[in-house]
């Protein structure tokens, strides 16, 4: 017996500049509304798969939503078959190539393409995926940014208590680099020993320098230090992660499975955490999950709580969430975290509904 598989007849993409509760200000760059592009698939059976994705800016909006439009018609009336699909996108994108802005377009239309198979099949995101949900340590990614050290412990606490947190990641990349130590030294005296502090310094450093800042951090506990130089320079990631004891994080920035296969063959990482856009969608991130569970690296998520939710339930790996609550205004169900964990909810898909109240208020 073969059931039918639904056909795709269009994708509709939406941008919406949401409000944060704590805007971005990292040491390389700031982002002061959220931008995000909500991306419908619909389907010839009725289903609407959902995902959105962050422009990171407002500029952005435009080349990427005609780079999602542009690949919906290459894809309509192709069956609802996400890695195939995949497959016929970046054949057709061969050229120009599918990082940057289309490599987000290709991989956001993946994660809908998944969540409209998911809810075809009337299934949780993460049963699709063949695993079960399960309860994931999350750490709070929505504050401590580069701000004036005296207002940290107390933006510390909040943060924990929002979810009852065990972890908290801060930002550093200061001008002088006493101002990151003293900004590490306020928040873990104020969160204590036994939670976890990450530290991202948003690829703001040179090598000799990131070298000298992680060694006057070396033995303040940290829990990574997340990409100290230039995403794609895994020569210095690997000479940085030569002389610390602290674990090297990386990976928000592969646009494919196979920089993480390249920057494990560099000795430039000891944990990963890909973007479920930018790795390719779902299909990307379970690549990515069988690379990093080869090779014994503990996998994190970057931002998109809602798919990752589902998707570190089915890597071997699983390390922790990013929790960030940037999309929470637009839906019906935002992510709950409690007693710092997340877990997928038992409803068809990702999860995710938009509240379209809100979205029409927030259309930019
Ligand atoms: C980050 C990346 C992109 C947008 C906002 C923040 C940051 C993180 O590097 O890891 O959360
Ligand atoms: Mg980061």
């Amino acid at each position: 017996m073969t059931s039918e598989m639904p056909s795709v007849l269009r994708i509709e993409a939406r941008p919406v500049l949401l409000p944060f509760r704590r805007s971005v200000h990292t040491a390389s760059f700031v982002i002061p509304e959220v931008p995000l592009v909500l991306i419908d698939v619909y389907t010839d059976a009725g289903v609407i798969g959902r995902a959105y994705v962050l422009a990171f800016a407002q500029w952005v909006f435009k080349p990427l939503i005609a780079c999602i439009e542009a690949a919906a018609e290459m894809i309509e009336g192709q069956v609802l078959a996400p890695t195939s699909i995949g497959d016929l996108l970046r054949e057709r994108m061969l050229l120009v190539g599918t990082t940057g802005i289309t490599g987000i377009a290709v991989g956001g239309i993946d994660m809908a393409l998944w969540d409209a198979r998911a809810r075809t099949h009337d299934l949780p995101l993460v049963a699709l995926l063949g695993g079960k949900a399960r309860q994931l340590p999350a750490y709070n990614s929505c504050g401590l940014w580069l701000k004036p050290v005296e207002s940290l412990a107390d933006e510390a606490s909040v943060l924990i208590e929002e979810g009852g947190f065990n972890a908290v990641k801060i930002r550093l990349g200061r001008a002088s680099a006493r101002d990151d130590l003293a900004a590490v030294r306020v928040v873990r005296e104020r969160i204590g020993a036994e939670r976890e502090l990450m530290a991202d310094f948003n690829q703001s450093l040179r090598t000799g320098d990131a070298i000298e800042r992680g060694r006057m951090l070396d033995s303040e506990g940290l829990t990574w230090i997340e990409d100290p130089v230039a995403h794609d320079n895994y020569e210095g990631h690997a000479k940085i992660r030569s002389v610390l004891n602290t674990p090297i994080q990386t990976g928000e920035n592969f646009y494919e499975a196979r920089k993480l296969q390249r920057a494990i063959d560099m000795g430039a990482l000891d944990f990963v955490m890909p973007d479920a856009a930018l790795i390719g969608g779902v299909t990307g991130w379970m690549q990515a999950a069988a690379i990093a569970d080869a090779h014994d690296i503990p996998m994190s998520s970057h931002l998109y709580p809602e798919f990752s939710r589902h998707l570190l339930a089915v890597t071997p790996s699983a390390h922790w969430l990013e929790f960030v609550d940037w999309a929470s205004p637009i839906l019906q169900d935002p992510v709950q975290v409690i007693d710092g964990q997340v877990i997928a909810p038992n409803t068809p898909g990702a999860g995710l509904e938009w509240n379209e109240e809100s979205v029409s208020r927030f259309l930019a």
